[in-house]
């Protein structure tokens, strides 16, 4: 099957009117993608495996069987709500559309090539960005994620088991990681720098997220008097303008979003306000500068209002630099290419803890990414499977 024929199959699964996706971890549409993937693998005689985690990988194992020291790309499936059809997918479609080209020019690997698709990448369902792949490299307390809730307040302990995995075996899984070699993600650019097809990371910036809980008094939106309120839509207000402050004067980034508001009727005055932080920047410092900035306003805010506030850190990652004679080494066997950095989280920023990694971006004319307008040409799609083969190729020889 084609590039175009497999991203032709996934591109509807979970595709709104408004051309975002839903993808959310072991939901419907993400459950479709994960049967995609099985279906690609099989019929491709790959070697199938799901670690304790959820996360999928597909193996082409070399003539001798070996199964370490092997050469792992691939992505992720899911989506943040209303995301793209590339942020994900564009690196497990181009892994597939690898493999058969290698095998059409007749290379036998010495080495295994494996494909994976990490489970809950955005962390749209259960909060915490790369939870897959942090399970995996021990990244995060097994503890701490069993007991992550989603919208509905499902546990993921709760629904990985009812996808037939036991709560109590994830977490890091050191023969997995000990038969990777390297890990090397095509992802579709998130920015506009690329002005060739394909380009190599260089570094993920610092990013974290947190959470902020704004909690006042909920009461009636006609007859309570404004002396009276204890309305937590305010200091979070606050904390919205106070985060674009921070940004601009810590040169960070800085985001406010999917916020809950608790009971949430218009003629109500909310109890409860949740929001999440964003914050991205070139250092440690900056990031978390942002932060407090952000948190002192809220505070400020909230005793004006008398409104609790409070801020938990969520999930950080510190710079990743990528493994430097890995990204040389792919620079070279592509020719050349342009190196730049990103702020957008991947699972190759959590696996390149533990193994060597690199990253591999195809050009995104628009720029847009976390929304449908997120987009990529065919011909830079074909680019970058051209790209991923040879750098597969070259890893993968005995
Ligand atoms: O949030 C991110 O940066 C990534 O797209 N998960
Ligand atoms: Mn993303
Ligand atoms: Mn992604
Ligand atoms: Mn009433």
């Amino acid at each position: 099957m084609s590039f175009e024929e497999m991203w032709a199959a996934l591109e509807p699964v979970g595709r709104r009117p408004d051309g975002g996706y839903d993808r959310f971890a072991w939901t419907g549409p993400e459950l479709e993608c994960r049967a995609w993937f099985l279906d690609e693998a099989r019929a491709r005689d790959l070697e199938v495996e799901r670690d304790a985690n959820g996360n999928l990988f597909a193996w082409w194992l070399p003539e001798s069987g070996e199964r370490g020291d092997a050469v792992l790309t691939g992505s992720h499936l899911d989506s943040v709500p209303g995301g793209g059809a590339f942020d994900g997918p564009l690196g497990v479609v181009s892994a597939f559309a690898a493999v058969d080209a290698l095998r059409a020019e007749g290379f036998a690997p010495g080495r295994p090539v494996g494909i994976a698709a990490f489970a809950e990448e955005e962390g749209a369902r259960f909060g915490v960005a790369c939870l897959g792949s942090r399970l995996l490299a021990g990244a995060i307390d097994p503890a701490r994620a069993r007991s992550l809730t989603d919208g509905d307040g499902r546990a993921f302990a709760d629904v990985v088991a009812a996808h037939d995995l036991d709560p109590d075996r994830i977490g890091p899984d050191e023969d997995l990681l000990g038969r990777i070699g390297c890990y090397v993600e095509l992802h579709v650019e998130q920015g506009r720098a690329l002005e060739v097809p394909v380009g190599v990371a260089s570094a993920i910036i610092p990013h974290g997220r947190w959470r902020l809980d704004f909690a006042g008094e909920g009461n009636h939106a006609g007859t309570t008097l404004l002396r009276d309120r204890r309305d937590p839509m305010l200091p979070f207000a606050h904390a919205v303008l106070a985060a674009r402050e921070a940004a601009r004067r810590h040169d960070s980034v800085a985001t406010v979003g999917k916020v809950h508001i608790v009971p949430g009727g218009v003629n109500a005055i909310p109890s409860l306000v949740t929001a999440w932080l964003d914050s991205r920047g070139p250092d440690d410092a900056a990031v978390r500068a942002t932060v407090r900035d952000v948190h002192e306003a809220a505070l400020r805010a909230g005793a004006d209002h008398r409104v609790a506030v409070t801020l938990a850190e969520e999930s950080y990652t510190e710079i990743v630099d990528f493994t430097t004679a890995l990204r040389d080494r792919i620079v070279t066997v592509l020719g050349g290419a342009p190196v730049l950095p990103t702020g957008a989280g991947h699972d190759a920023g959590i696996l390149s803890a533990r193994v060597p990694t690199a990253m591999l971006f195809v050009r995104n004319p628009t720029g847009v990414s976390h929304a449908p307008a997120e987009s990529a040409e065919r011909d830079d799609c074909l680019a970058g499977v051209r790209a991923l083969a040879a750098v597969l190729k070259d890893l993968a020889r005995g």
